[in-house]
């Protein structure tokens, strides 16, 4: 057993003891009520999912096991030379909680090493679809395609043990995480570089990556800081809870992780990243070469929200300032591509789009979110195919998702069932039935 493992089964046994108490003796301790507006509108705010990976506070925005993201970049080792701490170690934080060791950390980047090998058949399975499919089905149709890897399976196949579970969910998580990277690159130069494959260097997670994508450095961080800063955002956003509500039926990570993955290709949640850089376009194509200005932006803006539709990369369902995960992006984009063209719009929308959004009075956070400024440097490196950028999101968010599933396998948690009311209940409940 690697030192990951081990480590996490000790956390795992003294984790359970404190579950175990506040089930059994505190059990019927309220921790809020539930109101018709959040029965009815997304169950906003309610507070019924469990997660000591990461937690989203509305005004500080996202701390992973209680460091904010620059502690976190600060905190992991990170490759020599390099301004972004290896994925890998990343992977043993959200797991464990700790920072690993510069030792503890390349024992992982090692392990994924081994795990990295993609079965054959799934590239065949990518090639039989039409290239026009969204590289979303794409991404998914491989993961699901893999399930037949699956030890969690097999594990429930041969006798399944509630209180072993989580090792093979373990797993199954980091032979997923440790494939991710090629399926992604592969699904870039598949369908938009003509099949012109870049065979996996095997280096670490984001140096494999940005190998396999073809681009030199420093994309090599640019893909650590995207992984890193994409992973998790508590357990409630839609991915996230995807992925945990289907793993709740002792689904395996396959399953579970490719219906997540579902979610986050919808245009309010992942896709929003692709539909920022197709609303630029967009603009710019009406303006034929024209250089929009604050009052021309300003318009577009008006345009879009009196035709009905959002402003993608804004707005937020929990937090209530500008998210830190767009300004550690805005960081990097002002010290490698101040100038760049792309980032001076997305930075004259950070300045005309709050304002906009407060006038019309329906948005409940006016700010960018982490889709505003993602895209921007994607494009700066050459990936302009923007459809693609929700991918890499993806292969960001399993490492969230991921540890969560695991976690949620080693302490047991029950399937997950609601509950509904009808309308008329609804209406009896207020005293407004007639
Ligand atoms: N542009 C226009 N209108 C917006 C808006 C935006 N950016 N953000 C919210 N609103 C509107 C909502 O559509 C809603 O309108 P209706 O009352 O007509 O339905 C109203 O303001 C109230 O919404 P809210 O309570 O502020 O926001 P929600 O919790 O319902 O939704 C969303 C949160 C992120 C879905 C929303 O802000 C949105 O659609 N943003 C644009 C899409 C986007 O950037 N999504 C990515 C979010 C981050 C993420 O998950 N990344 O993966």
């Amino acid at each position: 057993m690697g030192s990951l493992k081990e480590k996490l089964a000790q956390k795992i046994t003294e984790h359970r003891v404190r579950t175990t108490k506040l089930l059994k003796e505190h059990g019927d301790v309220k921790v809020g009520e539930v109101t018709i507006s959040q029965a009815i509108g997304g169950a906003r705010g309610v507070r019924t999912l469990v997660t000591d990976i990461s937690y989203l506070d509305p005004m500080e925005g996202i701390r992973f096991r209680g460091m904010t993201i620059p502690e976190t970049m600060a905190a992991l080792p990170k490759p020599e030379g390099k301004d972004y701490p290896y994925v890998e170690g990343f992977w043993y934080l959200l797991l464990t909680g700790e920072i690993p060791t510069e030792a503890e950390t390349l024992e992982l980047v090692e392990d994924f090493k081994q795990r990295s090998e993609v079965p054959a058949y799934v590239f065949e399975v990518l090639k039989a679809l039409p290239k026009s499919s969204h590289p979303m089905v794409m991404f998914n149709t491989a993961i699901l395609a893999m399930q037949k890897e699956s030890k969690f399976a097999k594990f429930y196949e041969e006798g399944y043990n509630k209180m072993d579970a989580w090792d093979s969910m373990y797993e199954d998580s980091t032979d997923l995480l440790a494939r991710l990277p090629e399926i992604a690159a592969f699904i870039y130069r598949y369908k938009y570089k003509d099949g012109d494959i870049i065979a996996n260097p095997k280096v670490d997670m984001g140096t494999n990556f940005a190998k396999m994508m073809g681009i030199d450095a420093p994309y090599d961080d640019v893909a650590r800081m995207y992984f890193i800063l994409h992973s998790d955002h508590e357990s409630g956003n839609a991915s996230a809870h995807t992925t945990h509500l289907v793993a709740s039926t002792l689904s395996d990570a396959y399953y579970s992780l490719s219906a997540g993955m579902g979610a986050l290709a919808g245009p309010l949640h992942g896709l929003a990243n692709q539909e920022v850089l197709r609303w630029l376009q967009g603009v710019m194509d009406k303006l034929d070469g024209v250089e929009p200005t604050e009052e021309i932006m300003k318009k577009f803006v008006w345009e879009t929200l009196n035709g009905g539709q959002v402003i993608p990369g804004f707005g937020h369902a929990v937090l209530r300032k500008t998210d830190p995960r767009y300004q550690s992006q805005r960081e990097f984009c002002e010290k490698h591509l101040p100038e760049d063209k792309i980032f001076k719009y997305v930075d004259m929308l950070y300045r005309v789009v709050p304002d906009i959004l407060v006038e019309q009075g329906k948005a409940k956070n006016p700010w960018p979110n982490v889709d505003a400024q993602s895209g921007v440097i994607q494009w700066f490196y050459g990936i302009t195919e923007y459809d693609f950028y929700t991918v890499m999101f993806g292969v960001g968010r399993a490492i969230g998702v991921l540890a969560n599933i695991t976690w949620d396998r080693a302490l047991g948690y029950p399937l997950e069932r609601p509950k509904s009311l009808t309308t008329d209940m609804l209406e009896d409940i207020a005293g407004i039935k007639k």
